[in-house]
């Protein structure tokens, strides 16, 4: 059998391999402290009308629900911090969105990351995450050793701050395991809290979903911007980066070396005008491999709109 220093030390070289900028291993347990987190954070409505947040709670905190018999939780970080920014007359997209779908470009990863694995190590179970599954990704990321997670809610690392995409592998083989973050960097700063336009973050490190542009702009199907938010979104018509751009951990922020999140043309040049007479047509096949597709063109046009109206 191979040992698990081996096998660990494998891990973390195929993930450099893969272009992950960092991996950290941990203990897969149940995450009893995270579960009252996010009992509290569902029962005051935080996640507003993003329903899929209230399901699968146990497997949200027991990763052996996932894959059968987990031992081990890998944290993925990959960095999508853009080299060139968006023309800043138009209306705002978050960073994350300038480029390939991440969801698409990561799970393309995890899949050779398991592979390459098994191909290693022998038969394993072993399931990748990104984002839309029920795990508590940033938990996983802190308990990994990653960084902390900061005020604004987002996993902050020392060396580069926020821009990062996380990714899980959960796996049934045990590895060496890293110690977690315990210490916080934020101090006594209160930047993303002082900054951001709608109060969503609130004391504790904890963003009320329900009041953040990036529910409004992404998440909030077929319904109205409450018009309490008139005035708030500082143009954002996709996400919003305000409470990320001003933390100064991002001073640190480098571009990505991920070719897939080079920024659509159309991203970075479109005027507002462009983006008010684009067609339905065209933006299917513009973002067809974009996160905006989230949105769907009359989303994006519900958006252009309320931003609009705060002129
Ligand atoms: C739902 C969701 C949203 C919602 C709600 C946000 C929220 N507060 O949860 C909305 C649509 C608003 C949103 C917005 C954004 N999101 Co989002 N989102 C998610 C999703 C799918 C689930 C998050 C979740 O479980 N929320 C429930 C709450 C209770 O959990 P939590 O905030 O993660 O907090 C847990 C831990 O942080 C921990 N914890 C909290 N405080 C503390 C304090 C201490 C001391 C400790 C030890 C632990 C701890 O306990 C909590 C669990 O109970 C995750 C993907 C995933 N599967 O995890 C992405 C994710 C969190 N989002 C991400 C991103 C990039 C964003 C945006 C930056 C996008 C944008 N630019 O518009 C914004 C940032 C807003 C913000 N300031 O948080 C990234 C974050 C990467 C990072 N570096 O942290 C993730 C991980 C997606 C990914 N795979 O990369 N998001
Ligand atoms: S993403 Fe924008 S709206 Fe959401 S918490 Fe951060 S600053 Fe506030
Ligand atoms: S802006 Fe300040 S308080 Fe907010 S996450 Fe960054 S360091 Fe922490």
């Amino acid at each position: 059998m191979i040992s698990a220093n081996y096998n660990t030390r494998f891990v973390k070289d195929t993930a450099q391999k893969l272009g992950f900028d960092y991996c950290g291993i941990t203990k897969a347990v149940k995450l009893n402290e995270d579960a009252r987190r996010l009992e509290t954070w569902l029962n005051k409505g935080m996640h507003g009308t993003m329903q899929y947040m209230e399901k699968y709670f146990d497997q949200r905190i027991d990763p052996s629900l996932l894959v059968p018999g987990a031992k081990t939780v890998i944290t993925l970080l990959l960095n999508y911090f853009p080299a060139e920014k968006q023309n800043d007359t138009a209306p705002k997209v978050a960073k994350y969105a300038y480029g390939k779908d991440y969801h698409e470009v990561i799970k393309e990863k995890l899949n050779s990351f398991l592979q390459i694995l098994k191909a290693e190590t022998g038969d394993f179970n072993g399931r990748g995450f990104v984002d839309s599954a029920p795990v508590l990704e940033r938990s996983w990321a802190q308990r990994s050793g990653l960084g902390w997670i900061g005020k604004n809610g987002n996993l902050l690392t020392k060396q580069s701050g926020s821009f990062f995409f996380i990714a899980t592998l959960i796996i049934d083989i045990e590895l060496d395991y890293d110690d977690p973050f315990v210490k916080d960097y934020c101090g006594s700063c209160s930047k993303c809290i002082d900054a951001c336009p709608t109060n969503a973050i609130l004391p504790g490190s904890i963003v009320d979903g329900s009041r953040c542009i990036s529910y409004f702009t992404i998440e909030l199907k077929d319904m109205l911007i409450p018009s309490e938010m008139h005035g708030r979104f500082n143009d954002w018509m996709f996400g919003c980066d305000i409470c990320q751009d001003v933390c100064p951990w991002n001073r640190f922020s480098k571009p990505t070396q991920e070719i897939q999140f080079t920024p659509l043309p159309e991203i970075l040049n479109f005027t507002t005008k462009e983006w008010e007479h684009m067609t339905e047509e065209s933006f299917r096949k513009i973002f067809k491999h974009s996160p905006l597709k989230r949105s769907k063109f009359k989303g994006i046009q519900r958006n252009l709109k309320f931003i609009k109206k705060e002129d």
